[in-house]
């Protein structure tokens, strides 16, 4: 099956079934795939030449460069459900979500190619007669790319498209779950680039099959003037001093606690879907997932039993199959979801669900039901991230309360709140409301679309990327001053002879 779905996307088997290392499928634990893993060697030959491939595609001017992007999402349209499958194999998400994030590839390609021709600068007045000053953008250089395994195509895919028709090569490491999709994304740019022809060096775009060692080559090299990062806030840590250390940009997407303040005067069916959507969807392993409830504890007890109730249809299984909910990503992801689960219990939390699903049929796989877990008060287990389907739910009396309670974590990603008081909504949305970057109304906190930028405060990073401005992070700032008299008068009136 992934076989076929891989030369269907014209992806050479050597590359994936002759390797030592083996890819696992979470749906049942088989393998799917054989990969080899590159040393830091392999990676230091590979950042030279996305160095050269930089030296030549700065060159081109960038609404052609914008025509390779424009074939690389023709090429993602062609093989939306092929790619879309892959996802769903390698990270064990709905084939119905798998197909959004190859979606999310093509509009940021649509975005990218528009962009194409709109990278702008500024003009500025100059004191001096006869100057001009203005701001320009000029490509980067090569960018590295780190990707998890929960989103494995689209952020590779926002930074890709922009960083392209910025002028830029790009590096990718993806997650070491999920090297195919990598593959295949390569494969497909690969094919775009032999339809745009020459102008494209070769080398352009290259994917890292590696793991720790081949990510901190990477990350420590100085001919990488930008990394873009997306994971856990471990791992940002981590990342962020060593570039910071020479000097280089990142672009941080880390881990989010994402809250929904629920007033009483809200819509609650709409609210209930919203949830379920937001909570559930994913399998909890969005970085935008809804981990926390807020909800006001006059509508509490109603809130709880309709949730019980929609929690019951959730159909939790096969990810090909039309179920709702598909897998954890491996053991690990179970063990930390139970020991959240166990450690909410003696604190004394109500818990709801949480327990193994489907063991029998696929003793390899972890499948589980999402929980929710009812607090009084918000303590350290609910302010980390767990990356699983848990809902914490606290009770609050009145919206300063709920926006403190909400704020009072140490992520600051997505958040929303579902109301119908102008009052509130706009408080939610002010400088005194929600410190996430990103706060919506009447909307969960995730399933953003690329227009916007996306990102977040605090711990998640304070990187943007997609829509907005985000272009210009992929980009160098040049001031010029221009003199086009026969005089040479120095700034601020200074007399130097
Ligand atoms: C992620 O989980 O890393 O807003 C990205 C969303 C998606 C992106 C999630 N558009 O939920």
């Amino acid at each position: 099956m992934v076989d076929s779905i891989m030369l269907r996307m014209g992806v050479a088997p050597s590359l994936y079934r002759d390797g030592n290392y083996k890819v696992v499928t979470p749906i049942d634990g088989s393998v799917i795939g054989r990969v080899t893993l590159e040393n830091a060697d392999a990676v230091e030959a590979r950042i030279t030449k996305a160095r050269q491939a930089f030296e030549q595609w700065r060159r081109v001017p960038a609404p052609r460069r914008g025509e390779l992007v424009r074939l690389f999402g023709e090429q993602l349209r062609q093989h939306k459900e092929d790619l879309g499958a892959l996802v769903s194999w390698e990270s064990g998400k709905i084939l119905q979500e798998g197909l959004g994030e190859v979606q999310e590839m093509i509009d940021i390609c649509d975005l990218a190619v528009g962009q194409s021709r709109q990278l702008y600068g500024l003009t500025i007045a100059s004191e001096r007669p006869g100057h001009h000053m203005r701001e320009s953008r000029h490509p980067l250089g090569p960018i590295g790319l780190i990707t998890a395994f929960n989103f494995p195509v689209a952020p590779w895919a926002w930074n890709a498209a922009l960083a392209l028709v910025c002028g830029n090569s790009l590096l990718w490491k993806p997650s070491e779950k999920t090297p195919l999709t990598a593959l295949a994304c390569q494969a497909l740019l690969d094919h775009a680039s032999e339809a745009f022809g020459d102008e494209a060096p070769a080398d352009l775009s290259q994917v890292i099959i590696g793991a720790r060692e081949a990510g901190e080559r990477l990350v420590d090299d100085p001919r990488i003037p930008l990394i873009s990062a997306t994971g856990s806030t471990r791992m940002g840590r981590e990342v962020a001093p060593r570039v910071a250390a020479r000097f280089g940009r990142s672009i941080l997407e880390l881990g989010g606690n994402n809250g929904m303040i629920l007033t009483p005067s809200a819509d609650l069916d709409m609210a209930v879907r919203a949830i379920l959507f937001s909570a559930v969807g994913t399998a909890g392993q969005r970085c935008t997932t809804l981990r926390r409830l807020i909800v006001h504890e006059s509508i509490k007890d109603e809130v709880l039993s309709r949730l019980e109730k929609a929690y019951q249809g959730i159909r939790i299984g096969n990810p090909l199959e039309g179920s709702l909910v598909g897998p954890l990503i491996d053991r690990a992801a179970f063990d930390a979801m139970q020991g959240a689960l166990e450690q909410a219990r003696q604190q004394g939390a109500k818990v709801r669900g949480g327990e193994r699903q489907l063991a029998d049929r696929y003793p390899d796989a972890h499948y589980v039901s999402p929980a929710i877990v009812e607090v009084d008060a918000q303590n350290d287990l609910v302010r980390s991230e767990t990356f699983a389907p848990i809902l914490y739910v606290l009770p609050y009396r009145d919206l300063d309360e709920a926006i403190s309670i909400h704020n009072d974590v140490p992520q600051g990603l997505s958040s929303c709140i579902f109301t119908t008081d102008v009052r509130e909504a706009e408080t939610f949305v002010s400088s005194v409301g929600s410190d996430c970057g990103i706060a919506n109304v009447n909307i969960g906190p995730s399933g953003a679309e690329i227009g916007g930028a996306f990102g977040g405060e605090k711990d998640t990073g304070g990187g943007r990327e997609s829509g907005s401005d985000v272009w210009k992070s992929y980009m160098r700032r040049q001031t010029n001053t221009v003199n086009y008299s026969s005089e040479l008068p120095l700034a601020q009136g200074i007399k130097f002879d």
